[in-house]
């Protein structure tokens, strides 16, 4: 039974046990409905207390049962039942009480949190809004703009603020449960404080219209956060039942929407990839002490990040001059955290003190558990180094590579221990990005790969296997959409209208964008070293190595497809005239291009390769690439990721558009045969995500 009650003493006691979380799925709102009831006819119980087993509070509806025919009870009709009782019911919260698990919270008539509760309606993430009473209990609670504030950021607010703002009555001293018995017993025989009865608070027109303008800029495209907005400010001046209606029409509607579909759809896949058959059940080794080779920025980034953990971290440069200026940029990043409110002053100063040691000499990785090499991404040195390591390294110690494209089977061909060593790829600011891809060489054992896992939850980041190829998952489908976009430039397009095209698609950045900040430099030295491989048929933008030859490298030098200055990026004005002559030059004659037809050949080339990618194992699943490219490459998260989008969007309709594409420049556009076969059974993607999960 997810919910039974009982009295103690004067005091009934609600409790739901629904594991993981005590989402409130159907049998637990039916079970909440019986409670009440029976709470109500037991004369004996002056008061109840409501609180849940296991590891939190209600973390939110069963979002599981989304997309389905929803099932009475509802939980808007549960929390009004509750709240309509005639003794008072307190809410004891511990963990975390998210979504419909504090909507529940806030129609019971006094909460009390434990110090380390957080709380928070995080629906707008899921492209929802809070759908049972959060728009309108939250607002009488705390107040309109930081009502608005907490709804449209989703954040979890500590228990500590939450009293501040009046979200819950009192923090525990002691025992939970028994402060929170105390807490009903003395409000046992008063009339219970409801909270649909306290007053709407005013409206603030100027204020919300900054919150709105605000959360647009930070979010383009997203519709819950204006939803939300919406109603909370619609319904301040109606009474509370007719608040709850408009809140019940924005809420069925969202459910519908696709961007709801694709958020649900990037959570959950973002905890189905760890579940992989061949780690399931397989324990992995420590991961206490970590040892980092090169105190580059990657190295550093991965340092800050096991520091960030708490775990030891040792990290080696070629000499003391090197070492030092690592620790001072390592330094530098746990400031970046103080600042972003992140890490408190004194865990930086023991994270640096205690935790971090710099060195030169290999000998200081002897007791590591793992060792991340992060120097320069060149094979022979990368060879060198794990020559070296094998040496040093104890036994069973994981020895990973943070190279960003070169094959972990050479590199594991350089030790005698091929079954310890495997790819941990991780994203700039290492510190900072969630991805990280695990990459599973041919001798790579199972262990490692467990291990790879572990260290990645450990540093709160979302790890995906990969395999060995040239740019594994990622870059290699980033390569593919590099090419298409740049051919579009060289036929005729301009590279500013193609970043803009696709930011309006919901990109974090256009390509061109992304080129300057990551410097033009690293682009040219990628062609140099795919060159030898080129197709004769592959076109190469010129117009790039050009502007890398005059210096021009992006943000680093001021400019590079844009001009940075003062205000917004403006385009090069030099471009026009560099891109007629590199098209002269080619004997192109420039046409021009629409943002649908940037958008199509731009996502086509994406999901094409993509394709290729699950299909040749590089990929164990379709979601996997939407979570490499949700969190590594600025896809837009409320489009879900490519594979998803491509689903919505039609495989059909993509095939077709690379069949046609394929009509002018055949040697590119060519179908990937799972995406054929996909179209040819009427399947989609999502089909193989399903078929792995069974
Ligand atoms: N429904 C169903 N399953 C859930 C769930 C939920 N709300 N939340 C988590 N799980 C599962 C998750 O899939 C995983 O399953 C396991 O629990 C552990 O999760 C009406 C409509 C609570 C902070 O958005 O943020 O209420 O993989 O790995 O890192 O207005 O889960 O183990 O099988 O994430 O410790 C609003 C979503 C819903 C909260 C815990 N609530 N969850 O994090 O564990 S909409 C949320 C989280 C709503 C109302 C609206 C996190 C967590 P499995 P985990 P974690």
């Amino acid at each position: 039974m997810p919910v039974t009650y009982r009295r103690d003493g004067a005091i009934g006691v609600i409790t739901i046990d629904n594991p993981p979380v005590n989402a409130t799925g159907q049998a637990v709102r039916a079970g909440l409905m019986l409670a009440a009831r029976d709470f109500a006819a037991d004369d004996a119980a002056e008061a109840a207390v409501m609180i849940c087993a296991g590891r939190t509070w209600v973390a939110g509806a069963d979002i599981t049962e989304f997309g389905k025919p929803p099932r009475e009870p509802f939980l808007p009709d549960v929390i009004t039942a509750i709240e309509s009782l005639d003794k008072p019911v307190v809410a004891a919260i511990h963990g975390t009480a998210l979504g419909g698990g504090l909507e529940l919270a806030m129609g019971c008539h006094a909460r009390i949190g434990a110090p380390g509760a957080r709380m928070g309606l995080p629906e707008v993430t899921l492209g929802l809004l809070p759908g049972a009473g959060g728009t309108q209990r939250l607002p009488r609670l705390i107040g309109l703009m930081p009502a608005l504030e907490a709804i449209t950021s989703a954040r979890q607010i500590p228990a500590a603020e939450a009293l501040d703002l009046g979200l819950i009555d009192a923090l525990a001293t002691g025992d939970l449960t028994a402060d929170a018995m105390a807490l009903a017993r003395s409000l046992a025989g008063q009339a219970p404080r409801r909270t649909r009865d306290l007053p709407a608070p005013g409206d603030q027109p100027d204020a919300v219209a900054a919150l709105r303008a605000a959360v647009a800029r930070r979010l383009p495209g997203r519709i819950g956060e204006g939803t939300a907005i919406d109603v909370v400010t619609d319904s301040l001046a109606v009474p509370f039942d007719q608040g709850m209606a408009m809140e019940r029409a924005a809420f069925l509607a969202l459910m519908d929407s696709p961007q709801r579909a694709a958020l649900i759809h990037a959570f959950f896949a973002e905890r189905a990839v760890g579940n992989l058959p061949a780690i399931k059940g397989v324990a992995p080794r420590d991961l206490e002490r970590i040892g980092v080779i090169g105190g580059g920025t990657m190295g550093a980034g991965i340092a800050t990040a096991c520091l960030l953990a708490g775990q030891q971290v040792t990290l080696i440069e070629r000499d003391d001059a090197a070492a030092a200026r690592a620790r001072d940029t390592i330094a530098g990043m746990l400031e970046g955290a103080v600042k972003r409110g992140k890490l408190k002053p004194e865990a930086r100063d023991s994270a640096l003190s205690d935790r971090l040691t710099t060195g030169t000499d290999y000998a200081g990785l002897a007791q590591a558990d793992l060792i991340i090499e992060a120097v320069f991404e060149s094979m022979e040195v990368k060879e060198q180094v794990f020559a070296q390591l094998d040496r040093v390294a104890k036994p069973g110690a994981v020895l990973a590579t943070n190279t960003s494209y070169l094959d972990v089977n050479r590199i594991a061909d350089a030790t005698g221990r091929p079954g310890d060593v495997i790819g941990l790829h991780f994203f700039s600011p290492a510190h900072v990005m969630r991805l990280l891809e695990v990459v599973v060489a041919d001798r790579t054992d199972p262990q490692v790969v467990a291990t790879g896992f572990a260290l990645a939850k450990r540093l709160k980041k979302i790890a995906v296997r990969a395999g060995v190829c040239d740019g594994f998952i990622g870059n290699r489908i980033l390569s593919h959409y590099r090419a298409a976009v740049d051919a579009m430039v060289l036929d005729g397009a301009a590279p500013q209208q193609i970043d803009r095209a696709l930011a309006d698609f919901g990109f974090a950045m256009g390509p061109y964008a992304v080129s300057d900040l990551a410097g033009l430099d690293i682009g040219a030295m990628t062609r140099q070293r795919k060159a030898a491989d080129r197709h004769p048929r592959d076109r190469v933008p010129v117009f790039a190595d050009r502007l890398y030859e005059q210096g021009d490298l992006g943000r680093k030098t001021g400019r590079g497809f844009y001009v940075y200055g003062e205000g917004k990026p403006q385009p090069n004005p030099d471009l026009p005239a560099l891109l007629d002559r590199v098209r002269a030059d080619l004997g192109l004659t420039p046409r021009a291009f629409d943002d649908e037809e940037i958008v199509a050949r731009t996502m086509a080339a994406m999901v094409n390769e993509a394709a290729r990618v699950v299909e040749d194992g590089t990929a164990a699943r379709p979601l996997d690439v939407d979570v490499v490219m949700l969190n590594g490459y600025g896809f837009p998260r409320w489009r879900g990721g490519p594979m998803h989008w491509a689903d919505a969007h039609g495989l059909d309709r993509i095939l077709s558009d690379i069949r046609r594409f394929a009509e002018t420049d055949d040697h590119y556009w060519q179908p990937a045969p799972l995406l054929e076969r996909l179209v040819a059974e009427g399947r989609r993607f999502a089909d193989l995500n399903k078929e792995s999960q069974s």
